[in-house]
């Protein structure tokens, strides 16, 4: 699980599209401190954090030397602060590792829309943020590809930018609609495919904001004889807008919202990178550390305590048997796939003994990383999943049951 921070130019102007040309003036939060997000992403059980270092809006959260748009020209700290910087050490210091979003949609520099020099500037901005911050954990493009001034449309140079990371970050994650790294799951809901693959076949998402029904398809339930790995990564909004909103401070995800968007996602195996916007004073609201940190209380009271800890297991290769010892009751089970030699299950069913027969409790297509099935509770002192279909020979590598509080 990822925390991802919308912060920028339009923070202070309650949009969520800046235009590029609100004044640097307008950047000035009053007091700003990035431990307060490393500390509330950590409470939620976090360990990741991406920071939009640059929006549409082409503000830079950096100094960046190859344009004045940034935080330099702000009053912020008098001109010398350096967001991505506090946020980098903010993250290290609570143990989390950071990440960047830059926009290559960028509507304040003009030479965006003339291809090739637009993609000098942006490769050098880049560079700044890949070679002054030491590791970064992922860097995240969007998609978005407006037109530039005078209608003209920018050829982003994906190859190039991909270079630049593999040369400065070579244990970078790339993540975009089209990998190649981590995959776009296909919407903003949290919500990732049933069944989801880790491969994808490239050519069915050629770029990054390709569209058509069939590259969705692609990107929520990925491609089992797909020649690439390309895990996905759900992106949401704790609140309805990527940026802070006054008017959207009773808007706010409640802990359960939470956890429901961690079981469409996690639960169907793909990361979750959940938004939690800074507000105009530079901190997470009350209101969004509150939910994080009562999500992270809440996961650990549903997945605290494995009942099948002390079970036996009895594996062939076309079933997992967990002999329990004792009678258990639960209503969540978790399996796990050992995703290093790749995803084999395409469909199971798990089964609860009744003694003198076996009761289907519930049945799946994928697993991978983790699957989380949800049931009404049910008690037993056995159960068997059963691998009715798979591609190649399966390694499950957990099963996990528990009991969510009443
Ligand atoms: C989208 C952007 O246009 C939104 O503003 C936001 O950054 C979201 C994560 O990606 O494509």
């Amino acid at each position: 699980m990822g925390l991802f921070l919308h912060f920028g130019v339009n923070t202070f102007t309650d949009r969520e599209w800046g235009l590029g040309n609100e004044p640097e003036s307008v950047f000035n939060p009053t007091a700003l401190d990035a431990r307060q997000w490393a500390r509330a992403a950590k409470a939620g059980g976090f360990r990741r954090m991406i920071l939009t270092a640059k929006h549409h809006d082409g503000f830079c959260l950096w100094p960046s030397a190859v344009t004045s748009h940034s935080v330099k020209s702000s009053p912020w700290r008098g001109g010398q602060g350096d967001v991505v910087r506090e946020f980098v050490n903010a993250a290290r210091a609570e143990g989390l590792e950071p990440g960047l979003y830059l926009s290559p949609w960028d509507r304040h520099e003009p030479s965006y829309g003339s291809s090739a020099r637009y993609n000098d500037f942006y490769c050098a901005q880049l560079t700044e943020l890949l070679t002054r911050y030491g590791p970064l954990v992922e860097i995240w493009f969007d998609g978005a590809n407006g037109e530039g001034p005078n209608g003209r449309k920018q050829t982003y140079d994906w190859e190039r930018y991909h270079r630049l990371i593999r040369r400065h970050q070579p244990s970078a994650l790339i993540f975009s609609d089209a990998g190649p790294d981590i995959r776009w799951v296909g919407n903003e809901d949290g919500s990732a495919g049933d069944p989801n693959w880790c491969p994808v076949n490239p050519a069915v998402v050629p770029y990054p904001g390709a569209g058509g029904d069939a590259v969705t398809a692609e990107l929520q339930h990925g491609d089992p004889h797909g020649s690439v790995w390309r895990p996905g990564e759900a992106d949401v909004s704790i609140r309805p807008g990527w940026f802070w909103h006054p008017a959207e401070d009773a808007k706010v995800k409640t802990p359960d919202q939470l956890l429901d968007l961690y079981l469409s996602s996690v639960g169907r195996n793909a990361g979750l990178l959940l938004n939690v916007p800074p507000n105009r004073t530079g901190l997470l609201a009350d209101g969004d550390v509150a939910s994080l940190s009562a999500f992270g209380t809440l996961r650990h009271r549903w997945f605290g305590a494995n009942l099948a800890a002390n079970g036996s297991v009895n594996a062939t290769a076309a079933r997992v048997s967990l002999d329990l010892q004792t009678l258990e009751t639960f209503d969540l089970i978790v399996i796990r796939e050992s995703i290093t030699h790749g995803q084999r299950v395409e469909r199971f069913t798990v089964e609860g003994d009744e003694g003198n027969r076996w009761r289907a409790l519930a049945t799946g297509t994928t697993i991978g990383a983790k699957r989380i099935i949800r049931i009404q509770p049910f008690t037993t002192n056995g159960i068997q999943i059963k691998l009715e279909s798979t591609l190649g020979s399966p390694r499950i590598s957990e099963v996990a049951l528990f009991r969510s509080p009443a």
